[in-house]
């Protein structure tokens, strides 16, 4: 399974391609939108996503609530577009430009956009670094959560910890229910009210805030990725979708940044077996990944995302037209996006996941993987 996005910002709208699904997956409109919905929600968004509420459109490869096997084409339509057609108008024109970016933000794609295409509006390089390119990947990552369901497994995105305050509370699956209504999809109900002063008061001093972001699944089997070569294995394929994720920085498979502080013995997970489980762990500081394979175990992967570069209260910079010392230009935007980045973390986590089924238990249909599969658990299960 393979896929493309396209689409700016403040263009019409985000489309993409997706190629390699199965014949006879159900799919509906509906198993797509409450992911979108949950991107768009989080304590500490701007305006625009008060303008926007996304919902896909399939334009290709579904039909009668079931794939047909052919590339499934999505589209999201950009509610703002509206208030941009003039600017993001492609026919030619528009010069001088409207509301052309000049003074290149710190931390954002800007400077290094500009420099490498020849941009100096830096408009044309925001519009697609911008993080709303993630609402179509999360929908292409929606589509590999119902594949995954169909094969049962089950994923979730959440906070452990933001804006310098970790939660207290464990995760665990029965607070899954208290993530969904948290506007910081936090577990701590006294974590998330420090979380949520410290946002008003960013907000009100012009500043932005970062955090760690984690996705669990669920009902894997063992084996998926592989020993064998280093592009096969599956923690490097999750970590370069992770790293791909706007303002991520940091990324580890379980505690690793613990792990790496203690000795061995602490550390790795005893080896069990019964008959009804098969091996097992008892402990999972793995994070279900051994040698670039699932191990059966929960897949825990964390991430960190730098605070927002738009800042209100904007750091000097430089002018890309004048060459003149400047504020760094002020673009509407979020003071956190950190609750929205752990759906994000899910939804694109689930994608190479949906890949390593279809490698190892691919056919055309829905019904011939889920064959495949179920041999398998009975085949590991005896093993
Ligand atoms: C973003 C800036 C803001 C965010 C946007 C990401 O958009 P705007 O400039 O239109 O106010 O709201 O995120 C989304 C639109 C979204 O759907 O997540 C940026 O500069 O990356």
């Amino acid at each position: 399974m393979r896929f493309l996005t396209a689409g700016e910002s403040h263009g019409p709208e985000l489309l993409a391609i997706i190629e390699g699904l199965p014949a006879g997956l159900p799919l509906t409109e509906e198993d797509i939108n409450p992911w979108l919905a949950r991107r768009q929600k989080g304590y500490g968004r701007g305006r625009r996503m008060v303008i926007e509420t996304d919902r896909v459109e399939f334009r290709a490869g579904v039909r009668a609530g079931r794939t047909t096997g052919a590339p499934v084409a999505l589209a999201i339509r950009n509610a703002d577009f509206k208030n941009w057609a003039e600017i993001m108008d492609p026919a030619p024109g528009n010069e001088p430009r409207k509301r052309a970016l000049t003074a290149a933000r710190p931390g954002h794609a800007d400077l290094a956009g500009g420099m490498k295409y020849g941009h100096k509006d830096l408009r044309d390089v925001l519009e697609r670094a911008s993080a709303r390119e993630t609402a179509m990947r999360v929908a292409v990552g929606a589509v590999a959560l119902k594949l995954l369901s169909l094969l049962g497994v089950e994923g979730v995105g959440y906070v452990p910890g933001m804006a310098g305050v970790w939660s207290k509370v464990p995760f665990s699956w029965e607070l899954v229910p208290r993530i969904e209504e948290s506007p910081l999809r936090m577990t701590d109900p006294e974590a998330e009210a420090e979380v949520i002063r410290r946002i008003d008061q960013a907000k009100a001093e012009g500043d932005t805030l970062g955090g760690v972001i984690e996705a669990r699944f669920r009902g894997l089997v063992p084996g998926l990725g592989s020993h064998v070569h280093w592009d096969r294995k599956l923690d490097g394929r999750l970590a370069q979708m992770a790293l791909s994720i706007p303002a991520v920085k940091g990324v580890e498979i379980g505690p690793a940044f613990e792990n790496a502080m203690k000795r061995g013995s602490e550390v790795h997970d005893a080896i069990y077996w019964s008959p009804e489980r098969g091996f097992y762990r008892k402990t999972n500081r793995a994070g279900g990944l051994e040698g670039g394979m699932t191990t059966g175990e929960e897949l825990v992967i964390r991430a960190a995302l730098k605070p927002i570069a738009t800042l209100m209260r904007p750091l000097p910079t430089v002018d890309v037209v004048t060459h003149e010392p400047k504020d760094a230009a002020r673009e509407r935007s979020d003071t956190t996006a950190v609750p929205a980045a752990s759906v994000i973390l899910c939804a694109l986590s689930a994608i190479v996941l949906a890949q390593a089924y279809l490698e190892k238990f691919g056919g055309d249909t829905l019904e011939e993987i889920q064959e495949r599969v179920a041999r398998y658990r009975e085949r590991v299960l005896r093993y």
